[in-house]
């Protein structure tokens, strides 16, 4: 277990370094430069473990162990490895170096399986380039339209397209795959939260993800000279913004049930210190267990927008995001928790607060999710960190997972 821990280490340091802000955490935008370098490191990798290795549409990264059946539908096993601005170093990459090792085990074993092991790992989980997030996952599921993505654009214009070409990828290639190819899929994530630690257990089998839905909103006023421009005469749009976003926040905890609302996201333009601001553009982050909590706060968010239309005041809402909360296979689950009492390896049920690629797959295929202890509950910041003995305890339990679940049924 030492040697899998020794080898977990040296893979989350060594993508850590794949950055754009180094000394302050991880930035690795989607078809950047540090996304080609994690991107090679993770194919050679992958090659060094003896599997095919493609790239799709959208540069999602596959690595094949074909089985003995190789038309069977694959067990694919994996994560992101895009992050937030100034993230942590385990958010994606736990989970994508947990697949990696798990591989290797199959290739050092010389384990031949019936149905093929797949190694994901996935692009623009966190959308910090192109918004909404969850990207390759919606692409692999044909949730992503042609149209849509045709339409990204990240904060310099740049589209998807021209990204990837950027760095030798081929957006022509087919980004849609026949569910019927896929057998599972697992994922490993941090919690990012502070339930497993509080409760000093090494492993999580995720119950639901909750559902989430990404707005951004545009409201439009008159630019103008904050010197000469009577208070009576304004229409600023960055006021009536932060009207907007201070409403916000009552309409998730008035719901409960766990329901949370964030804005993360504000730019305001022409952003001058003597300009009146004539357009501010904000993300607003909604998420519960219960869908119906998710719909009602952005009813009332939308109530909320309509009151302040008007006066030279215009106010757009674009949907970026919406994912029903999602219930992950009992199958799946159960097998989690006998491999996890197979190794005397702890575990308790959890629920998931954040977003994954799982609750995309999950309307496709089985889907099982591990997580593991995030120290101090922190994430999506430098001071992220999880132990490589907790990741090595999930190779563990993933691997003889992924023996069984391809092998032929009896
Ligand atoms: O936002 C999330 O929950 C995930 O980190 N994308
Ligand atoms: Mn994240
Ligand atoms: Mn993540």
């Amino acid at each position: 277990m030492k040697h899998l821990q020794k080898r977990i280490e040296r893979h989350i340091e060594t993508i850590a370094t794949f950055t754009s802000t180094p000394g302050k955490g991880t930035s690795r935008l989607t078809y950047s430069k540090e996304d080609l370098q994690a991107r090679n490191y993770i194919k050679e990798q992958m090659k060094a473990s003896g599997l095919n290795v493609k790239e799709d549409g959208l540069g999602n990264i596959f690595g094949k162990l074909v089985g003995s059946n190789p038309d069977a539908p694959s067990v694919m096993i994996g994560s992101h490895f895009d992050s937030v601005p100034n993230g942590g170093s385990y958010d994606g990459p736990a989970g994508v170096v947990a697949a990696l090792e798990v591989a290797n085990l199959f290739y050092q074993h010389n384990i031949k399986p019936t149905y093929p092991l797949e190694i994901v790992a996935l692009v623009e989980e966190e959308g910090s380039r192109f918004g909404g997030g969850l990207m390759g996952s919606r692409g692999i599921t044909g949730q992503l339209s042609e149209e849509e993505f045709s339409q990204l654009k990240d904060k310099n214009g740049i589209s998807p397209k021209e990204a990837m070409q950027s760095i030798g990828l081929d957006p022509s290639l087919p980004k849609v795959r026949d569910p019927k190819t896929m057998k599972a899929f697992l994922e490993l994530h941090i919690e990012q939260g502070p339930v497993l630690e509080e409760k000093n257990i090494p492993i999580g089998v995720v119950e639901s993800i909750v559902g989430q839905a990404e707005y951004h909103i545009t409201v439009k006023g008159q630019a103008g000279h904050a010197g000469t421009t009577p208070m009576n005469k304004r229409s600023d749009a960055l006021v009536t913004a932060t009207k907007i976003i201070s409403e916000l926040p009552s309409f998730a905890i008035a719901e409960g049930n766990g329901t949370v609302l964030t804005t993360g996201k504000l730019n305001v333009f022409p952003n001058g210190a003597n300009v009146i601001p004539d357009k501010v553009i904000f993300t607003v982050d909604i998420r519960s267990g219960k869908e119906e909590n998710v719909q009602h706060v952005i009813e009332q968010m939308q109530q909320s927008v309509e009151a302040h239309q008007g006066n030279g005041i215009e106010i757009d809402i674009e949907e970026k995001l919406y994912v029903q909360p999602k219930a992950l296979s009992e199958t799946i689950r159960s097998l989690l928790k006998e491999k996890s009492e197979n190794k005397d390896i702890s575990y308790c049920s959890i629920n998931s607060g954040a977003g994954h690629d799982a609750m995309v797959f999950s309307d496709f295929t089985e889907v099982g999710m591990l997580f593991i202890p995030s120290k101090a509950g922190l994430s999506h910041c430098p001071e992220e960190w999880s132990d490589a003995a907790d990741i090595a305890n999930a190779v563990e339990i993933f691997y003889q997972t992924a023996k069984q679940l391809t092998e032929a049924e009896e």
